[in-house]
């Protein structure tokens, strides 16, 4: 693990510190029954603002292996939200650029194919990158075939001269996973075909400040960006940021930025990047109490769970979610105020939170035990979670949503 030297965009040695999440450990590294008593690696987890660019960016780096290859369960497919959204993102991209069986569609952090499966049955060749094994072969083993590498200028090249260039790029989720984040842009410069298109996806850092998502801190999220960053970025590599789309309701609050060779900013993309200026995104302000706020979750969050056991209530918990690992760390949630965790990645079940070591369990649990709360540690999929939980909170369960505010619900 070493600390970065600079921005990891443009390289300046000013950044502003703004926010300490304390020594945690790895988000996705959850634990195997014979290694609850091996002591875990814990790493610092600060948050910084660059002033020259507008890059908020943790300050330490642990090496990309230990977090994706060595530590990493997540599976894309085990949301039935994100599932319909990564269709219809794939279905309009046919259809707006023609897509067919002589294009190439390039999906970096493919993950285990829940998106490219879409172009696969369609008829578009696809090729996955992922360097996660076991997403990479479960991707590979549903027809699309992914290759488990990392993404950057090298494999571009490699790329561009085994099967030339491609139409479109689909990079959602990873470029906040990125250290290395010139070489990986300069990467997708390379592989995209001059009038090609190059779609990002990534939580939008102003819903992280506004909305106190702070869980979706940790290792592997070395960057969290605004259109600002994103435009400085991508412009330093021959790029054009030219049109943005919202989507609220995905992790938090998403943005998708359509990203090309060729410039044709649209009047939505100027006004991201207006309004950014004008809210004060681009300056250290805006950040600055954060930390303050994120502090008073902590606090309330551990009030209500204290008072909930007091009372005798049991409390368990949903999503082994990175975030969630956040969370219980950060705050300290260990067994005495949770007991368990719920997640129906079967990947996850059977092992324990990094940390505070609950174990998690099949999503069944929750019935067989009616716990009185659920901490929704997967707040970003409440509605789908809710929904699918209807027996639980009928039969008089409730749910408590840590941020931005903790609160329960219904
Ligand atoms: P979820 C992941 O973060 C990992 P995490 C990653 N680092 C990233 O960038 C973000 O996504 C965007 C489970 N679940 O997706 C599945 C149910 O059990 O919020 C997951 O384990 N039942 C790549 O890990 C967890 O909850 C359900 O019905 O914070 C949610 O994790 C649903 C919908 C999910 O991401």
């Amino acid at each position: 693990m070493t600390a970065a030297l600079g921005c990891r965009s443009c390289g300046s040695t000013e950044l502003k510190p703004f926010l300490s999440l304390g020594t945690t450990p790895l988000a996705d590294a959850l634990v195997t029954e014979e290694k609850l008593t091996e002591p875990e690696a814990r790493f610092p987890l600060e948050v910084a603002f660059c002033p020259a660019c507008s890059l908020v960016q943790i300050t330490e780096e642990v090496p990309p292996e230990q977090l994706f290859v060595d530590n990493y369960l997540y599976f894309s497919s085990f949301s039935d939200h994100l599932l319909r959204h990564s269709r219809a993102h794939a279905l309009g991209l046919i259809e707006a650029r023609g897509l067919g069986a002589e294009s190439l569609v390039v999906e970096i952090a493919s993950n285990d194919g829940y998106l490219l499966r879409n172009f696969v049955e369609a008829g578009v060749p696809v090729l996955g990158v992922d360097p996660a094994p076991d997403q990479a072969a479960a991707a590979t083993e549903a027809g699309v075939p992914t290759l488990a590498e990392f993404f950057g200028t090298a494999l571009a090249e490699r790329l561009v001269a085994e099967r030339g260039h491609a139409d479109v790029i689909i990079a959602n989720n990873v470029m906040a996973h990125v250290p290395e984040l010139n070489d990986f842009v300069a990467g997708m410069a390379t592989l995209v075909a001059p009038d090609g298109l190059i779609t990002v996806e990534n939580p939008y850092v102003r819903d992280l400040v506004e909305h106190r998502e702070f869980d979706t801190i940790y290792h592997e999220h070395f960057c969290y960006y605004s259109c600002t960053a994103v435009d400085k970025l991508v412009r330093r590599h021959g790029l054009f940021l030219n049109h943005v789309e919202y989507f609220p309701d995905l992790h938090g609050g998403t943005l998708r930025w359509h990203i090309a060779p060729r410039e044709d900013v649209s009047a939505t993309a100027r006004e991201y990047l207006e309004a950014e200026a004008e809210t004060g995104l681009t300056a250290f302000d805006y950040y600055a109490d954060f930390g303050v706020a994120v502090e008073r979750i902590r606090a309330d969050l551990r009030a209500l769970l204290a008072g909930l056991r007091a009372d005798g209530k049991k409390v368990a918990a949903y999503g082994a979610a990175a975030k969630g690992s956040t969370l219980v760390n950060y705050a300290e949630i260990g067994t005495d105020l949770v007991e368990f965790v719920v997640d129906r990645n079967v990947h996850k079940q059977g092992r324990y939170m990094p940390g505070v070591h609950q174990p998690i369990r099949p999503v069944e649990a929750l019935l067989d035990e009616q716990p009185d709360y659920v901490l929704l540690l997967a707040w970003n999929f409440a509605e789908e979670i809710m929904k699918q939980q209807e027996e639980f909170i009928r039969r008089g369960g409730r749910f408590i949503l840590p941020v931005p505010t903790p609160r329960i619900v219904p």
